[in-house]
């Protein structure tokens, strides 16, 4: 297999030369993999022209595209907004192709159409999450250098707070100067910007559960890489599928799960904000939804509720963010008769690269490489490993990691390899096992224990319904297995239900592993995203 480090980039068609000049040294990139003929791109184009155009002149137009809680937008009259919209970027507010935009809303048609309009324009997408607050905007709007701000009406305090001195334009609003009132005037389609296969066309950043948030920087060709990849392989998503799910258009899951993979093969995509467990059932049931996208903890909760929503559409269900546990994956197939695709996807990778469907699901593994990709165990000193050793992931394929500016593009890639910062464990047969992240691996007395191990056991428990085991440090041990503890309704933490939950744990695996100290908690802290704070819970004072 060839890999393929480009010694150079084709000409771009930004007149804004900020992406290029803040890509990481080429000498720092990883390796990318072209093999598969379906990742072969023409070296200009626009992603959403390959998108959506393409949709509407095959014939698409009529169909539905995006399904949102007061409006539905056929394929043409997505496209239609979309242009609008890029019209409002170029003309109105005289933005340079190459600017940078960012764009802030929940999940509904117009933050999809924003997102769209802003790449079709040849601008830079910085979609960022309805929960972030005035400073981490500002870190992020600082970072990416942006040239304007298109924000839902709804959220627009914190940015007004910032007083950025770009335009800012609201959407989803009635005001004379929002983006509906400018949108109106433009009827003309909007031909979209000439680009380079290799020019950046969206700059996502991490959710970042520790540290200073890094932008992750993706070209038109990634768009379509990963369309073609793991929903083409592993999904086999096609046109009458009805995506839905939880995860924010802001977070590459749910842009890609929830508006990229529709338009690909011209389905339609589900786009509801404040989702629980409990309303996207419902919105499964009424929407007929096929495909469903969302973190296992809300599996694990959509589980005990499942029997009384008529879900006989769903054909499948992706959970992803983070390690899906066997216990979950169970009750989960228990309710719904579905087997869970599990699959990591990482935002420097854009999406899931590791992941198995259908008869080639094994539990308790995250799957195989998606194709297009290859993955493998490294050791410390960077050397793979075989079966049965715990090691470091390391990744290539199609998309890769870019940071913006950031000394961290060496962390993350050496020697070609992307590395995750999760600890695996390959099996022979090829499947790939998710230990731990590598900086959680809990030392105790000198073993080495996986926090997720303790979870599973924990979460088998019928009075468990959630859990998080972590390392505290601790002057004797080093670090003490502490595990914090969420009940379901109808159970009450008390010291004799702790003892009860150890002796549960020692009962199914080694009992050096069972968690010294047992904390119940109302809920347990989580990222936007939809993961665990682990370094909280392991700092919090007790
Ligand atoms: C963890 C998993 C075990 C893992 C993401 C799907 O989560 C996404 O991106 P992030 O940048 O985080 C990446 C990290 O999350 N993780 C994700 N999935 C799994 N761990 N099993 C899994 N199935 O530590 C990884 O390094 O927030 C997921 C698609 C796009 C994404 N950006």
């Amino acid at each position: 297999m060839n890999d393929v480090t480009f010694a150079t980039l084709s000409p771009s068609g930004h007149t804004d030369g900020f992406a290029r000049a803040n890509l990481p040294p080429l000498a720092t990139w990883p390796a990318f993999l072209f093999d598969l003929p379906e990742l072969h791109y023409p070296a200009r184009m626009n992603c959403v022209a390959e998108l959506l155009d393409s949709a509407v002149k095959r014939g698409w137009g009529g169909r539905t595209a995006l399904i949102g809680a007061r409006e539905q937008l056929a394929y043409a009259e997505l496209l239609a907004r979309v242009d609008r919209i890029a019209h409002v970027l170029r003309h109105d507010l005289g933005l340079a192709t190459g600017n940078r935009v960012l764009v802030r809303g929940a999940n509904c048609p117009s933050m999809a159409a924003c997102i769209l309009g802003v790449i079709k324009a040849g601008c830079i997408a910085v979609p960022t999450m309805p929960l972030l607050r005035a400073r981490e905007l500002k870190a992020i709007a600082d970072k990416a250098n942006v040239n304007a701000v298109l924000c839902a009406g709804s959220l627009v305090e914190e940015v007004e707070a910032l007083d950025l001195p770009v335009p800012l334009v609201v959407f989803d609003d009635p005001a004379p100067d929002a983006l509906e009132a400018r949108m109106a005037r433009h009827g003309e389609p909007f031909a979209a910007a000439d680009t380079a296969a290799d020019d950046v066309c969206l700059i996502s950043f991490t959710s970042g559960t520790t540290g200073i948030p890094k932008g992750t920087m993706h070209f038109h060709r990634d768009v379509l890489a990963i369309c073609d990849s793991f929903p083409r392989h592993i999904l086999r998503s096609q046109a009458d599928d009805v995506f839905i799910g939880t995860p924010p258009l802001a977070f590459t899951f749910g842009l890609g799960g929830l508006l990229l993979f529709p338009l690909r093969v011209g389905a339609a995509g589900v786009l509801v904000e404040r989702l629980s467990p409990e309303t996207l059932l419902a919105a499964i049931a009424e929407h007929r939804a096929t495909v469903c996208f969302t973190a296992p903890t809300f599996y694990r909760q959509m589980a005990t509720q499942a029997g009384r929503f008529d879900l006989s559409s769903l054909r499948a269900s992706v959970s992803a963010g983070e390690a899906l546990p066997v216990a979950t994956r169970e009750a989960w197939q228990a309710a719904t008769g579905l087997a869970m695709i599990d699959g990591i996807g990482a935002t420097e990778l854009l999406h899931i690269f590791i992941s198995s469907a259908g008869d080639d699901v094994r539990p308790g593994a995250t799957g195989k490489p998606v194709p297009g990709y290859q993955a493998c165990i490294l050791d410390a000193e960077g050397r793979p490993v075989g079966p049965g050793v715990i090691g470091r992931l390391a990744v290539k394929g199609p998309t890769g990691c870019r940071y913006l500016a950031d000394e961290r593009q060496r962390n993350y890639v050496q020697d070609g390899w992307n590395l995750t910062g999760d600890a695996y464990e390959m099996d022979a047969d090829g499947y790939f096992y998710y230990r731990s992240r590598t900086d959680d691996m809990i030392i105790s007395a000198g073993y080495n224990i996986a926090g997720a191990e303790v979870e599973e056991a924990l979460l088998h428990h019928p009075a468990v319904a959630e859990c998080a085991v972590v390392g505290r440090a601790d002057p004797e041990r080093g670090q003490l297995v502490e595990a914090h503890v969420v009940l379901r309704s109808g159970h009450i933490g008390s010291e004799a239900l702790a003892q009860q939950l150890q002796e549960f744990v020692k009962g199914q695996i080694a009992p050096y592993k069972y968690p010294r100290a047992i904390l119940f908690k109302e809920q347990l802290p989580r990222t936007e995203t939809g993961k665990l704070q682990r370094f909280k819970l392991r700092t919090e004072a007790v």
